[in-house]
């Protein structure tokens, strides 16, 4: 590959891809093109350095140790604590919680706010884009409450239905959690004014912000969601770590998640009381290594520029629908105006996962499948997708591999 074939004049693509160890390997014997970042992200050499350095230089729990290994520690993990705030733009460090992921976030504030606030009869406002973990935390929350999930429709677009949206918007709404961006379809869904809607009604709005966080510039204050959760991993950083961001009156208000170590101030067996917040919602050991590694993720995004990120992958986004429709009896499934760069397709009479296969022998990383939104693909007619989603990494050159292993498969599979 040579330079001169960058698709984007800003953007050195081939200068990134040496941060990236993993892009080396071969597959099968053919070059690896990774183009399942939706699922997870590959990680630069900083964020697998930062792992390394820990375990060999400063490993030790933190918040408690007087030792100059266990301050070392505390300052690193609680540094990456400033950079997630300058990340996603809060207000304060306070409002940073760290958690396993995306998942665990929602999962706590259905545990926290959702069982002291809600009541039956209350009904909490998902849509039909969602993916499970944005679905299943409301529905076993419903169950205890006796409160009732109400779903926003989508239309064949892959858009949501505005007017149902509103329609929803009774004195009964008492939450919304609305995923930014589609993982199945890519629609990028207007959460601002979702969120300005939401609040004119008197709900709430949780934003789960595991597709958009590595794409979009976010600015919470901005957004003005009461919450927004993510994953580390999607965002070049390691598994095991992710950040529930939420207003700070409303984490104040909230009881506590899990309890034990970390999150207490004094524990007697007459009463406990509990820490201040970040720690209040930090119970036990937290995942030490991974969290420093986060900081090393977020600056190694943030030294290449958001906006030069953006508009590469939107580059590709193009590029991969234009080339896509080349392919006979291709159809892709999400056509939303906008959409974040990653493709959901089908082609008639082939199945998804044997495309799947037959691409990953020619070294191609696509996710088929129903892509944890089971009623989605069910809205759709459909059993799956095969999803190809984009990183800052990818190349034109890579599009094109997927277009001739696509062409192959698709050749064979109809034979
Ligand atoms: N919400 C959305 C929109 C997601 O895409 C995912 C993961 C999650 C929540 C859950 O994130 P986790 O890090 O807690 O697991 N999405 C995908 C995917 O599309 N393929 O694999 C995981």
């Amino acid at each position: 590959m040579t330079a001169s074939a960058s698709i984007s004049n800003e953007l050195d693509v081939y200068a990134i891809r040496k941060a990236f160890p993993i892009l080396e390997r071969k597959v099968k014997g053919w070059p690896l093109v990774y183009l399942d970042n939706a699922a997870t992200s590959q990680k630069p050499f900083a964020v697998i350095q930062a792992l390394t350095d820990y375990y060999t230089e400063f490993n030790a729990n933190i918040h408690r140790g007087i030792h100059t290994l266990a301050e070392e520690a505390t300052a690193a993990f609680e540094s990456t604590r400033d950079a997630v705030r300058r990340f996603i733009q809060a207000e304060s460090r306070e409002e940073i919680i760290f958690t396993r992921g995306t998942t665990e976030g929602i999962n706590l504030v259905a545990q926290t706010w959702g069982r002291k606030n809600l009541k039956e009869g209350d009904e909490i406002i998902v849509s039909a884009m969602e993916h499970h973990s944005n679905i299943v935390p409301w529905q076993v929350l419903c169950a205890e409450k006796g409160s009732v999930l109400r779903v926003i429709p989508v239309t064949g677009k892959g858009e949501l239905i505005w007017e149902e949206f509103e329609k929803l918007l009774t004195p009964r709404a008492k939450l919304v959690s609305i995923a930014h961006i589609s993982n199945a379809l890519g629609t990028i869904n207007p959460v601002k004014k979702i969120i300005r809607k939401a609040h004119e009604a008197g709900a709430i709005v949780i934003v789960d912000g595991a597709q958009s966080a590595v794409h979009l510039d976010i600015n919470v204050r901005d957004l003005n969601c009461d919450f927004f959760a993510f994953s580390a991993h999607k965002v070049y950083g390691p598994t095991g770590v992710g950040v529930l961001y939420g207003k700070m009156q409303l984490l104040e208000d909230m009881p506590v998640f899990q309890a034990g170590g970390e999150m207490i101030k004094e524990v007697s067996f007459e009463g406990t009381t509990f820490n201040e917040l970040p720690y209040k919602f930090e119970a036990g050991t937290p995942n030490i290594a991974d969290t420093i590694a986060l900081r090393f993720a977020i600056e190694f995004l943030e030294s290449i520029g958001r906006e030069k990120i953006r508009k590469h992958e939107e580059e590709l986004l193009q590029y991969a629908s234009e080339r896509l429709m080349e392919i006979p009896g291709l159809k892709i499934i999400g056509q939303a105006a906008q959409k974040a760069s990653l493709v959901s397709f089908i082609v008639e009479n082939t199945h998804p996962q044997d495309l799947g296969i037959l691409l990953d022998n020619r070294g191609i990383a696509v996710r088929t499948g129903h892509h944890c939104a089971q009623p989605l693909m069910k809205l759709f007619g459909i059993p799956g997708t095969v999803r190809a989603s984009f990183a800052l990494y990818n190349t034109r050159e890579e599009i094109d591999e997927l277009i001739v292993g696509l062409e192959k498969a698709v050749h064979l599979l109809k034979r």
